[in-house]
């Protein structure tokens, strides 16, 4: 029975041991830079830092956004004619994005930016900077 016990204890020991250095390792080695991956949350209630457009089929996917001030966007165009995302005040241009190609602006301003491509005007988007 004593055996048994001193088992026991030695489990529950490695145990915890296993689940401390689990979470120092966990919360230590968390990286930000997978995030932007996830830009599919957009539209969900809290801005995120920085989100990605997809340009694809003469078109901006999502065709709004919504960052926080002093996050970026970054325009990946998937499509084989060169696009722009070129804003309509003139308060940013990425310039010419080839094919498979990203630019990635940084938003410092609050406020709704509505945009173009200035190749293809009928392509709009908005980034809304909160
Ligand atoms: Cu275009």
């Amino acid at each position: 029975m004593k055996r048994y016990f001193l088992l026991l204890g030695i489990v529950l020991v490695t145990g915890t041991l296993m689940v401390i250095s689990a979470g120092c390792g966990g919360s230590g080695t968390t990286t930000d830079t997978t995030a932007p991956a996830g830009n599919t949350t957009g539209t969900q209630g809290g801005a995120q830092k920085s989100a990605s457009v997809t340009i694809e089929n003469f078109a901006f996917v999502p065709p709004t956004i919504t960052i926080k001030k002093g996050g970026t966007v970054t325009w990946t165009n998937k499509d084989s004619a060169v696009h722009t995302a070129t804003a309509d005040g003139g308060d940013f241009d990425t310039g010419d994005i080839k094919q498979d190609q990203s630019a990635t602006l940084t938003f410092d301003k609050t406020g709704t930016f509505s945009y173009i491509c200035t190749y293809h005007p009928n392509m709009k988007g908005t980034v809304i900077v909160e």
